[in-house]
C-alpha cells in the first residue's frame, strides 16, 4: 500500500517534471485549440468546428463579399467556411487577372491606380437580392463600379462630377433604380474652384447624387445630383416598403467649419446633435422632368431651397456614422459614435411630421424635422454603436467599436415608458475594434438570422506574427439562437469596411464565354482558328491577331522596327473551363490574361530594340513552359 502511494508519487512527480523541462527549455509548444479563444468571446470548440468545417469538395452556403479598402478590389469568400475563393479587381490594376493591362480595362481605370472601395451593394429585385450585380463605391475618387456577376468581372467605373470623396455609396433602392453617391468631403464646387478654407461655411458644398442602374444592363448613369450643406455625408441607405421612395444619409460637421489647427475630431462635436439627410427621390425626379436644377461642372444640380419636399434633416445623436433601414422599412437607425445610444426613427412619424409642417428650424432651405415627434426610442446598446444589421426575426445588430462588442436588441414595438436597457438581449465580445457587420442577405427584406461576420479593424494576438503591420479579422458568428456563439476567426487583406452575404444559389456563374453565346456582345476582333490568325502592317502601325490554345501561340513570331505602335488581339478559342492563357512580354511590362472564348486587346508602342520574348503566364498544360514565342523589334 505504502510502496504503491510512494509510486504514484514518484510518476506525479516525473510528469510536473516533465512539463517543468518544456517550459524551461525555452520554446514554448505554439497554443492550439481556441487557447486564446477567451479575448474575443468562447463557444464550443467542437460544435464550432463542425459549423464551419466544409469537407473537401463539398461548398459553401453563402458568397461572401468584402470590400478591399485602399487596394480597390474585392474578396469573395464562402460561408460558413471563411474560405478566401477568389479576388476581384476594381479600381486597382491586379497582374493575376492582367486586369488593367489590357485596353479595355486601361482605360477603365483612367488617371488613377487605385482607389478606396468600402461599400459593396447589390442588385436587388422587390427587396431582395436577385444575384446579377455587385456595385462598389471608390471613397476617394468620386466613383462607383459594377461588377457582372456572370463572370465575377468588373463592367463599368462610372466617375461624375462635383462628388468629393465618395463615401456613402453605394445603396441599392429596391428595385435597382438607383444607387447612392455622397460628398464626404465638403469642397467649392464645381472640383478645380478655388475658396480658402476660411470661407467653408458658405463657399463649401456637400453633394448627394442619384446613379441610375439600367434595369437591362445595369450600365450606370448620373440621374441628378442635390447640392446640401457643407457638412461630412457618411453613410447611407436606401428606403424600402413604406420608406420606399427615401434615400438617408447621415453626416456629421453640423457646426459647418473647418477651423485650420482646430482639429475637426474637436469642432464637428461640439453640437449635441447632428442629422440623417432624407431625400425624397420621386421628387428629384419631378425637379428634373420640370428642368428645375443648374448645371454645375457639366452635372444637373437641384437645390433643395427651389424644390421644397425634396430634402429634410433629422436630428441624431453627434458624430453619427451608420444609418440602416430596418427590413420592414419602417425604422430608420441610426447610430452616433459619440454616443452610447443608437435612435429608431418611425418612417411613419416622419410622414406626419412633414405634412404638419413640425419643423425645428430650416437649414439652407432644408427644414429640420423635430426630434421628439419623430424618434421612436433610444437603445443604450453601449459604447462606440457604428452600424446596424438585421435577422428577419425582430432583432438588430449593432457593432460596437469602443466596447469590441456586438449588441443584439429588440425591434420596436415597445411597452409604454419601459427602461430600454432590456431590450438589449444579448452581447458578444469581438478581437477587436469592430468596424461594418454583416448579417446573411442582412440589406434585403428579408434576412436568413443564421450567420453574421463582424468585420474587425484589429486582431493582435490572434494569428501567427506577421510584423508591424497585421491583418484585418473577420469573425463569423451564429446568431440563429438566443446566444450569439463565436465560430471561427478568419483574416484578410487590409481594409474590409462593409461585405455582402448572398445565398450561393442565387448566383449562376458562367463556365466559360461560349463562341456562340447571343447573350454576350461579341468581340469584334475575335478568331477561331490558325487560318484567322495574321499580322497586318499599315504605315507605322503593326496589328495583330493571334490566337492561343494549348499550347503554342499563333502567331508566334512578331517582327516589328522600332517606333511602331503595335496592336495584338489576343483569342482563347478553349472551350473548357479554367483553360486560361497569359500573354506577358518580358520588359515590356506587359502582362494580359484571357480566358476560355475571351479575346483582349493591348496596344503598346515597340520603344525597345531587340529580340523580345513573349509566353503564356497561366499554367494550362503539361506543355504550358513551351508556350512562347519572339516579339523582334528591329
Ligand atoms: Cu464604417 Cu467606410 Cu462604412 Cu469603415 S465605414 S468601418
Ligand atoms: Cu497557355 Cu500556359
Amino acid at each position: 500500500m505504502k510502496n504503491r502511494n510512494i509510486l504514484r508519487a514518484m510518476l506525479a512527480l516525473l510528469v510536473i517534471g516533465l512539463f517543468v523541462g518544456l517550459a524551461a527549455c525555452g520554446k514554448k509548444p505554439p497554443q492550439r485549440r481556441g487557447a486564446r479563444a477567451g479575448a474575443g468571446g468562447t463557444s464550443d470548440l467542437a460544435s464550432a468546428a463542425l459549423a464551419t468545417y466544409v469537407a473537401p469538395g463539398d461548398l459553401d452556403e453563402y458568397y461572401l463579399f468584402y470590400s478591399g479598402g485602399h487596394g480597390g478590389q474585392i474578396f469573395v469568400a464562402g460561408i460558413p467556411s471563411m474560405r478566401h475563393i477568389a479576388t476581384i479587381p476594381v479600381f486597382s490594376p491586379y497582374p493575376g487577372t492582367g486586369y488593367g493591362f489590357d485596353d479595355e480595362t486601361r482605360e477603365m481605370l483612367g488617371e488613377y491606380t487605385w482607389g478606396d472601395s468600402h461599400h459593396p451593394g447589390l442588385s436587388e429585385t422587390n427587396g431582395e437580392y436577385d444575384g446579377r450585380w455587385l456595385f462598389i463605391n471608390d471613397n476617394a475618387n468620386g466613383r462607383m463600379a459594377r461588377i457582372d456577376l456572370r463572370d465575377f468581372k468588373t463592367k463599368q467605373i462610372l466617375k461624375i462630377p462635383n462628388i468629393s470623396a465618395n463615401h456613402g455609396s453605394s445603396f441599392i433602392t429596391p428595385n435597382s433604380e438607383y444607387a447612392t453617391m455622397a460628398t464626404r468631403m465638403s469642397i467649392p464646387i464645381p472640383e478645380g474652384k478655388y475658396a480658402d478654407v476660411t470661407d467653408y461655411a458658405t463657399k463649401y458644398k456637400g453633394v448627394v447624387a442619384g446613379i441610375r442602374i439600367d434595369p437591362e444592363s445595369g450600365h450606370l448613369s448620373l440621374a441628378w445630383e442635390i447640392v446640401v450643406p457643407p457638412f461630412n455625408y457618411d453613410l447611407g441607405d436606401a428606403g424600402k416598403g413604406p420608406s420606399e421612395g427615401f434615400m438617408f444619409w447621415t453626416c456629421y460637421n453640423s457646426e459647418r467649419e473647418f477651423i485650420e489647427g482646430g482639429k475637426l475630431e474637436v469642432t464637428a462635436s461640439q453640437k449635441d446633435k447632428d442629422f440623417i439627410l432624407m431625400i425624397d427621390y420621386r421628387e428629384a425626379e419631378k425637379a428634373m422632368a420640370a428642368g428645375n436644377f443648374s448645371k454645375i461642372g457639366g452635372a444637373p444640380v437641384i437645390d433643395p431651397a427651389d424644390a421644397p419636399g425634396i430634402a429634410y434633416f433629422i436630428p441624431l445623436a453627434k458624430s453619427p456614422h451608420g444609418v440602416d433601414v430596418a427590413p420592414s422599412g419602417r425604422w430608420i437607425i441610426g447610430s452616433g459614435k459619440l454616443s452610447p445610444t443608437t435612435t429608431v426613427f418611425d418612417i411613419e412619424k416622419i410622414k406626419t411630421a412633414i405634412a404638419a409642417k413640425d419643423f425645428e428650424e430650416t437649414i439652407d432651405g432644408i427644414p429640420v424635422l423635430t426630434y421628439s415627434s419623430v424618434r421612436e426610442a433610444e437603445i443604450p446598446v453601449g459604447l462606440g454603436p457604428l452600424h446596424t444589421q438585421f435577422d428577419g426575426k425582430g432583432y438588430a445588430y449593432t457593432s460596437l467599436f469602443i466596447e469590441s462588442a456586438v449588441a443584439k436588441w429588440k425591434l420596436p414595438p415597445y411597452d409604454e415608458g419601459a427602461d430600454m436597457s432590456q431590450y438589449v438581449v444579448s452581447k458578444i465580445p469581438v478581437a477587436y475594434n469592430i468596424g461594418h457587420l454583416v448579417t446573411a442577405e442582412g440589406d434585403s427584406m428579408s434576412p436568413d438570422g443564421n450567420y453574421l461576420v463582424a468585420l474587425n479593424k484589429l486582431s493582435k494576438g490572434r494569428h501567427l506574427s506577421v510584423g508591424p503591420s497585421i491583418p484585418e479579422s473577420a469573425q463569423l458568428i451564429d446568431i440563429s439562437g438566443d446566444k450569439m456563439k463565436l465560430l471561427y476567426d478568419a483574416f484578410t487583406e487590409p481594409e474590409p469596411h462593409y461585405a455582402l452575404i448572398i445565398k450561393a444559389d442565387k448566383l449562376d456563374p458562367i463556365e466559360v464565354y461560349k463562341k456562340d453565346d447571343p447573350t454576350w456582345p461579341k468581340h469584334p476582333e475575335a478568331i477561331w482558328s490558325v487560318e484567322e490568325a495574321r499580322i497586318e502592317r499599315r504605315g507605322k502601325t503593326v496589328e495583330v491577331w493571334m490566337m492561343a490554345v494549348r499550347s503554342f501561340f499563333a502567331p508566334d513570331v512578331i517582327r516589328v522596327n522600332r517606333g511602331d505602335k503595335v496592336i495584338v488581339h489576343l483569342t482563347n478559342i478553349e472551350q473548357t473551363r479554367d483553360e486560361l492563357h497569359g500573354f506577358a512580354i518580358t520588359s515590356y511590362d506587359i502582362n494580359i490574361v484571357v480566358d476560355p472564348g475571351e479575346t483582349k486587346t493591348v496596344t503598346f508602342i515597340a520603344d525597345k530594340a531587340g529580340v523580345w520574348p513573349f509566353y503564356c503566364t497561366n499554367f494550362c498544360s503539361a506543355l504550358h513552359q513551351e508556350m512562347q514565342g519572339y516579339l523582334l523589334v528591329k
